[in-house]
Formats: structure tokens, C-alpha cells, sequence
């Protein structure tokens, strides 16, 4: 399904698909159940965020990529392990409520929603279940970590005096709105939407940009650092999307967002001395002139809020998600490995460069990739998918292993250290963008799925016939 008419993409797509292979078959023979792979060292790994149990995220967070790629036997597998093995009531230690929900929640849900099998919206609700508790607080804000057995939260105590984040908190409202309409319980609607209400109410310091700390007992926002980077990054996006995914009716978040984007537009973007467009940081009202490579999915949102509201920000935001898009691509080109830092710079001297030692990693992130997608599909300029064909083989020059693909230590260093981490988000988003970007447009129809901030695609309500809405 999907294939472009063009030979040439067609072989770049299936070599996308072997890149898929090739990350799931040495998942499954040396880490199969464990969340992620150490492709180099051959043997399963546990990022803290999935608290201290093995649950197999790799799995979930594969599930429609296999499914978007044909690859049903392994599809199959991956339903099997899930049906006996996924149980949140084993889940120990303290998880994120965040991270769980936008690879398990997203990944069940869409799973869910391509192919009507309940067994996924089960595993969908039994897991949300065992969230609920973190919501217990005196705004709704919820806690950023849950134990799932005993169902005490809290949040990270490196986060402003016990704040929660923005981000975690601010990407919630897709899944859990679609978990209501396919179960018909409105538990879960309700929880976000008093988030979302909590946050609409609240006056922002200088009435613009959302800091990126609230803290749940007080309601008050902690230390004034604003971000479209690590820690703000998809609440922005959550605001775009699930008006979208509502079918345009959630007015609230589209109001939030176009509000959010113009006061982005004016205070954090900016341009370099070259001409190029970029999203600053804030702290306490200074600007810091760094962009974090998460920050790079903001080409796509721009894109696709400008395509969806055809009006007096359009062109603007146009161009906007253009030049972010070319900044990002430029991040990428002006390393030695052809691969993006974790974050860049602007100064007199440097752009789009790291500066510190902590910024040169890349471990598989798919930001980047994200936007070449999006702004392929929205203004068809070949370049986007050029600029794919460069990351496909930068991955295969610095990432690929015999076991697998792993993240490395330093972009400006060909041949330099890896990390032994196959991040499931590799599997989740990196391939699936970059497969979709060699394929034709009715394979995941923009004007019928939207992506999840893990890149699950949801069917929009009330256009989508795969919505699957509960009935009594
Ligand atoms: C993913 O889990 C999601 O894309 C999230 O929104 C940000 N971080 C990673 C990928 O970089």
C-alpha cells in the first residue's frame, strides 16, 4: 500500500522497510520483552522512565509501524507477547505518566483503530486505569511519576520546587479524549479537560508564553523558563492536533494555540545573522539563542497549522515552518556525520552548531525527519524528501550496528563513540517518518489521521471511518 510511481522511491522506501527489519529482528532475538535493545552489547535496556520492570516498550511503540509497513507476521508476534505479557499491575518503581502515554496509550490506541481489535483497546484502558491516580491533586495538574501497584505519585524532584512540566502534562488530551469515545467512558475526557481548563484560566506571567513549570498543590507556575524545546515542545503541538483530531471542534485548543503560536512568532523566533530562522529559549524574559533538536518538530506544526486554517497567519506560518525546517536540515549538514546535535546555537561566530560538549549527541531522534514528512505532503518540494535520503544514509554510516542502531556520542566525529542505545522511539517514528516520506500520500491521509507526539496516527472524529466509536 502507499507505493510512489517513482522507482527510485519506491527502492528508497523498501530500504527504509530493511531498516525496520533489521531494528525489530535483533530486538527480538536479543531483547524481546525488555523495553529497549544495546544493539552493541546485544542485550535488553531500561530507561528509567518505564520505572525498573521490563514491559516491553520497543513492542508497543512498533506495533503500527509494523502494521504501516506490511510486516504482519511480526505484527502478529507482537499482539501475542502483548495479550500475555502486558500488565501494569507487574510494573515496578515509578514510571511516567507521560512517556507511557504517548508509547503505550498511542501505540495501543492506533492499533486499536486500524484494525477494530479490542484486545488493543483493553491494554489501552487497563493501562490509563493505572494512571488515574497521579491526577489526584488539588488543580487536576497531574504528577509526572506513578507507581503503578500502589498508585502513590509525585513529581521529579529536579523539576522547580515539585513542579510538574508542561510537556508532560500539556500531552495527554488526544488519548485520553479518544479513549472516552471508544469506551464511552468519560472519566478519561474529564481529566484533561480540567487540565486544560486549569491552564486556560491561569494568568501567564507578562500575559504571553507558558513557562515551563506549574506546580500541581498551589496552581502557581514555577522558575520562568519558556521553551518550544525539552520540556514545553508538545504541549504546543497537543493544542494544534487535538483540535484537529476533534475534527475542528475543540475551539479551545485552537483559540490556545493560535495565541501560543503568534506569541512564539513574536518573542522566540528569530533570525541569524545568515538568514536563517530559529527558535530561541527564554529565561526570566532574556532570550538564550539556542535551539534544542526536539524543538525541530516545530517546522511540521507550523506547516500543518497553516495548511488546516487558511487565514490571516497562514503565509507566515508557512514560511516560518520552512525556514525551521531549513535550519534543522542545516544542523544536520554542518556536522561531520551528516547527523543533527541535541542542540545548536546562534552567535556572531557559530549557527546551527553545538556549543558545549553535552550537545553534540544524537541519539535516533526523529524531529527533524518529522518535519521533511510533513512539509513533503503539505508543499510537495522535492527537496524534503532529498534531505530524508541523506538522514537514511547518515544513520547507516554512524548508527547501524550488527545489532541493531545506536545512538552516538559526538556529530562532529565520524567513526567516534555510540551509546549502545536502540531508543523505541527509533522504531516508532524515526523509520515510520521516513518511510512515509517515500510513499504515497493516501498511506496515513493527513486529513484523516493526526499523529500523536510519538508519531501514532489517530483517526480524526467524524471523518475518520476507522474512529470506532463506542456504541451502547
Ligand atoms: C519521543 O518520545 C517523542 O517524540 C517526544 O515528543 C519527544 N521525545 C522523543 C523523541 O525525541
Amino acid at each position: 500500500m502507499g507505493e510512489d510511481p517513482d522507482p527510485t522511491t519506491r527502492d528508497r522506501r523498501n530500504f527504509v522497510k530493511k531498516m525496520m527489519k533489521h531494528a525489530w529482528t535483533n530486538y527480538v532475538q536479543y531483547a524481546w520483552g525488555k523495553n529497549e535493545l544495546r544493539p552493541i552489547s546485544q542485550r535488553g535496556h531500561t530507561a528509567s522512565v518505564f520505572g525498573s520492570s521490563s514491559m516491553g516498550a520497543t513492542i508497543v511503540d512498533s506495533l503500527d509501524t509494523l502494521y504501516i509497513m506490511g510486516m504482519e507476521e511480526e505484527f502478529q508476534h507482537a499482539r501475542e507477547w502483548l495479550k500475555t505479557n502486558l500488565d501494569m499491575s507487574k510494573m515496578m518503581g515509578d514510571v511516567s505518566v507521560f512517556e507511557t502515554n504517548i508509547r503505550y496509550v498511542g501505540g495501543l490506541l492506533t492499533a486499536f483503530a486500524f484494525t477494530g481489535d479490542t484486545l488493543f483497546k483493553e491494554k489501552a484502558t487497563h493501562i490509563v486505569d493505572k494512571m488515574l491516580p497521579a491526577f489526584n491533586t488539588p488543580t487536576g495538574i497531574p504528577y509526572a511519576l506513578v507507581n503503578m501497584q500502589s498508585g502513590n505519585a509525585k513529581n521529579f524532584g529536579w523539576a522547580s520546587g515539585g513542579s510538574s512540566i508542561l510537556s508532560e502534562f500539556g500531552t495527554l488530551h488526544m488519548e485520553f479524549a479518544y479513549l472516552s469515545d471508544i469506551t464511552g467512558n468519560p472519566v478519561y475526557r474529564e481529566k484533561v479537560e480540567k487540565v486544560r481548563n486549569f491552564v486556560a484560566n491561569l494568568e501567564r506571567p507578562g500575559n504571553k508564553l507558558y513557562p515551563n513549570y506549574l506546580h500541581p498543590k498551589t496552581g502557581k507556575w514555577g522558575q520562568q523558563h519558556v521553551s518550544v524545546g525539552a520540556l514545553g515542545d508538545s504541549f504546543y503541538e497537543y493544542l494544534l492536533k487535538e483540535w484537529l483530531r476533534s475534527g475542528k471542534r475543540d475551539l479551545q485548543a485552537k483559540n490556545m494555540f493560535d495565541e501560543a503560536a503568534k506569541d512564539i512568532e513574536e518573542h522566540l523566533v528569530q533570525t541569524s545573522v545568515s538568514g536563517l530562522t530559529y527558535i530561541a529559549e527564554m529565561k526570566y524574559g532574556r532570550l538564550e539563542h539556542k535551539m534544542d533538536h526536539l524543538a525541530c518538530f516545530a517546522g511540521g506544526m507550523y506547516g500543518l497549522a497553516a495548511k488546516n486554517e487558511q487565514d490571516d497567519n497562514s503565509k507566515r506560518w508557512m514560511s516560518i515552518a520552512e525556514g525551521i525546517t531549513n535550519t534543522c536540515h542545516e544542523s544536520y549538514d554542518r556536522s561531520d556525520t551528516k547527523l543533527g546535535p541535541e542542540a545548536f546555537r546562534f552567535t556572531d561566530s557559530i549557527e546551527a552548531r553545538a556549543l558545549k560538549q553535552n550537545e553534540r549527541y544524537y541519539i535516533l531522534r526523529p524531529e527533524t525527519f518529522e518535519s521533511y514528512f510533513l512539509m513533503w505532503r503539505l508543499t510537495k518540494d522535492p527537496k524534503y524528501r532529498e534531505w530524508g535520503w541523506e538522514a537514511v544514509q547518515a544513520l547507516e554510516n554512524s548508527c547501524r550496528v550488527n545489532g541493531g542502531y545506536t545512538g552516538i556520542k559526538n556529530v562532529y566525529e565520524v567513526g567516534g563513540q555510540q551509546d549502545d542505545v536502540q531508543q523505541s522511539f527509533f522504531l516508532a517514528e524515526t523509520l515510520k517518518y521516513l518511510y512515509l516520506l517515500f510513499s504515497d500520500d493516501d498511506l496515513i491521509d493527513l486529513d484523516q489521521w493526526v499523529f500523536n507526539t510519538e508519531a501514532h496516527p489517530l483517526p480524526v472524529r467524524g471523518v475518520n471511518n476507522f474512529y470506532r466509536p463506542h456504541s451502547s
